[in-house]
């Protein structure tokens, strides 16, 4: 006779613990803008395959006047405000609270991304997220692509206290429209008081949680677990396949936080700022192709962008 294994938690695999925790403390980056930085800063260079992960704040007339990006995708996630974007191939548009872009930059990109100005003269505060995420060498030179989506559109679901925004991936059988060239899951989960989740994350995936509000705890409820507030960030270690977190708050508030996993890639990472490529030549022969305006940045030769114009920019 065979003896059946109950389907419990312990049998289901073992929990992901925190192995670093970083506070992202304010810089300057930009024109004017600030930015919390927690990959991408000295003490946590490269995550593969994430670059940098920076909770950024801008009030017009600061931002992100016109600049190239070869070889990785940015993800904007607005959380407050509003941002606007124009690349040198005429596309153009406002990311609005709430809402998302999963820009591909591939082959290369000249964009700008400032506030919209609101016209009635009153000081906005545009808060976002913006992750980027590295390609692999058979995707770096893909042509650029957008994929947009608005907060209205973004999925959600909600179970037990929990509220998630599933921006890419799947949960509870609820999928993002979001197609992913390097896998990758990102959802933004809001704990009420008391709740907890006990969420899947691929055995070999690199993941992290950035915390944006509140106080929770993250790791094993039964042993070793952190304790983390807003512009925390925290890595995951390897070793499980699951990330319990809970909201243990006496305050009564809510807690909001990112989780992030994505498949390392494992390939070289030689980065000049805003390229990020395999080997010395291949940047080297990058900013060769953004000062001769080749190689997919032709059209950066004579554009400019009308939100960095109309600030006096050049
Ligand atoms: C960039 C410096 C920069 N974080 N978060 C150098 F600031 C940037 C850049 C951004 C950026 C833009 C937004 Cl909307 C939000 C950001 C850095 O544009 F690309 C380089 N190379
Ligand atoms: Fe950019």
């Amino acid at each position: 006779m065979t003896f059946m294994m109950p389907i419990s938690e312990e049998a289901s695999g073992k929990k992901r613990l925190v192995v670093k925790k970083l506070f992202a403390r304010q810089q300057h980056e930009g024109f004017g803008a600030v930015v919390r930085r927690s990959i991408g800063r000295f003490e946590l260079r490269y995550f593969d395959p994430f670059l940098v992960l920076d909770e950024f704040s801008v009030t017009a007339p600061a931002g992100f006047p016109d600049h190239p990006h070869r070889g990785f995708e940015t993800v904007t996630y607005m959380l407050e405000g509003e941002i606007l974007h124009e690349d040198c191939e005429g596309h153009k548009g406002v990311i609005r609270e709430g809402g998302l872009q999963w820009m591909t930059a591939g082959k290369g990109i000249v964009h700008s991304e400032m506030p919209s100005s609101n016209g009635n003269g009153t000081t906005t505060h545009n808060k976002g997220l913006q992750l980027w995420i590295n390609l692999s060498s058979k995707h770096k030179l893909v042509m650029p692509s957008y994929q947009e989506i608005e907060s209205k559109d973004i999925a959600e679901a909600e179970k037990d206290g929990v509220r998630v925004r599933i921006i890419a991936g799947e949960w509870n059988g609820v999928k993002s429209k979001i197609c992913t060239r390097t896998p990758t899951m990102y959802f933004d989960f809001t704990l009420s008081p008391g709740s907890k989740i006990s969420q899947h994350i691929p055995l070999h995936w690199n993941a992290f949680v950035y915390v944006l509000q509140g106080h929770g705890h993250f790791g094993d409820a039964r042993s070793q677990h952190s304790a983390a507030s807003a512009h925390h960030m925290l890595i995951l270690g390897l070793g499980g396949d699951r990330l319990e977190a809970w909201n243990g708050s006496d305050s009564g508030l809510p807690l909001r936080f990112i989780l992030v996993g994505g498949e390392p890639i494992g390939e070289p990472v030689v980065q000049f700022g805003p390229f990020v490529m395999n080997t010395q030549e291949e940047i080297d022969q990058t900013i060769d192709d953004f000062e001769n305006f080749t190689n997919g940045f032709e059209k950066a030769r004579h554009w400019k962008s009308q939100a960095a114009s109309d600030l006096g920019f050049f």
